[in-house]
């Protein structure tokens, strides 16, 4: 038939998560096992986001990727050829159960993958960009998984990718099998559970960062005694407190555990042997700033939290971010060689 010759194409987006209780470490680097659960918040579609097609075709000589318009090697990427060959078996077993289906498994494919923001921002990408790779071969493929089902492939890609593929609350439990096969992602609440939240990403800088995520967390969990604490005795209660605040929507209590869950990472960070810093003078400044504007309220009306850079997100209901946006964008001027800020109120601000 027609449909053994056509190309087949796939075009999916998915966005960006921030984590409010963060994956750092790892117990397997090879199938990406974390050493402890997280959950994060993944944002809008609307804003930070990857849009990835996938085509398969049977005269592709091989599986070619253009990275924003650039072409990379795939065979360089141990990572990237893990995903695809996990996706292609689980193809395989849709092609055995159905004589009929074309064989897309044995296929070359190309992968074209552009980013909405730009990549150099320091934004997480990874996470965004093997979830919509991973999305979009799920569905050329027809694969019958769940999304939870495949947040597994995408955390073979990149740890944080695996919550990417479900929205809004979402808990990646470390799992403790070998094979990683309980170790993936599930959504704790939907993004219309909890509407007036609003998430706002302030740019602090676009520079590339000078210790990857990758190497920073094994120098991590090979040197840092904070570390260890953390693992065992931290971070299983914070995710337990973390999913009554977001089941019960008590801002005070999630914005509490974001601040401090951002702060012990950092902190084990420094506790890292030589040490690594992602913060930066701005960053502090905007992280005593948020703590002036609770103080002056009288309320925990608003939190940060950072990744593996210096940008800021900030977490707020939706009334308080007005006045927070108001107050960031006095302080911190735009300077003039960053693009315009972009703000958008629903159902997550953009900053
Ligand atoms: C997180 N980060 O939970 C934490 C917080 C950074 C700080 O996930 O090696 O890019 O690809 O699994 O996912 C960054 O780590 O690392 C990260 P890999 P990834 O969002």
């Amino acid at each position: 038939s027609a449909d053994k010759v056509l190309p087949h194409e796939a075009t999916v987006s998915a966005p960006v998560n921030i984590a409010v209780i963060k994956y750092w470490g790892k117990r397997d680097a090879g199938l990406i096992l974390p050493t402890n659960s997280s959950l994060s918040v993944t944002l809008s579609q609307d804003h930070l986001c990857t849009r990835t097609t996938v085509c398969a075709a049977a005269e592709f000589g091989g599986d070619r990727l253009w990275l924003n318009g650039v072409e990379e090697d795939v065979t360089a990427s141990a990572r990237l050829c893990n995903v695809i060959s996990t996706a292609r078996k689980l193809r395989a077993a849709v092609e055995q159960a159905d004589s009929a289906a074309p064989r897309l498994s044995t296929w070359g494919l190309h992968v074209c993958s552009e980013n909405n923001f730009p990549t150099a921002a320091g934004l997480a990408s990874s996470a965004s960009g093997y979830a919509a790779l991973v999305s979009a071969l799920g569905t050329l493929f027809k694969l019958p998984q769940s999304a939870a089902e495949l947040s597994r492939v995408a955390r073979v890609g990149s740890g944080s990718a695996c919550r990417s593929i479900l929205g809004g609350f979402v808990a990646w439990q470390a799992g403790v099998e070998g094979d990683g096969s309980d170790s993936l992602a599930e959504q704790v609440a939907a993004r219309a559970h909890w509407p007036q939240l609003q998430a706002l990403v302030l740019v602090v800088s676009d520079r590339k960062k000078t210790v990857s995520s990758t190497a920073g967390m094994q120098t991590t969990v090979a040197t840092s005694p904070l570390f260890a604490e953390r693992v065992r005795n931290v971070v299983p209660r914070r995710m337990a407190v973390m999913r009554a605040a977001i089941a019960a929507r008590d801002f005070a209590a999630f914005a509490t555990l974001t601040m401090q869950d951002s702060n012990q990472f950092h902190a084990v960070c420094q506790d890292t042997f030589p040490p690594i810093a992602y913060m930066n003078d701005t960053s502090h400044a905007i992280t005593n700033l948020v703590h002036a504007f609770n103080t002056a309220v009288g309320r925990v009306a608003a939190a940060y939290t950072y990744d593996a850079g210096p940008n800021a997100v900030i977490f707020a209901l939706h009334d308080d971010m007005r006045t927070l946006v108001q107050l960031l964008t006095r302080c911190f001027p735009r300077p003039d060689s960053m693009p315009a800020a972009a703000f958008y109120e629903d159902p997550f601000a953009v900053f």
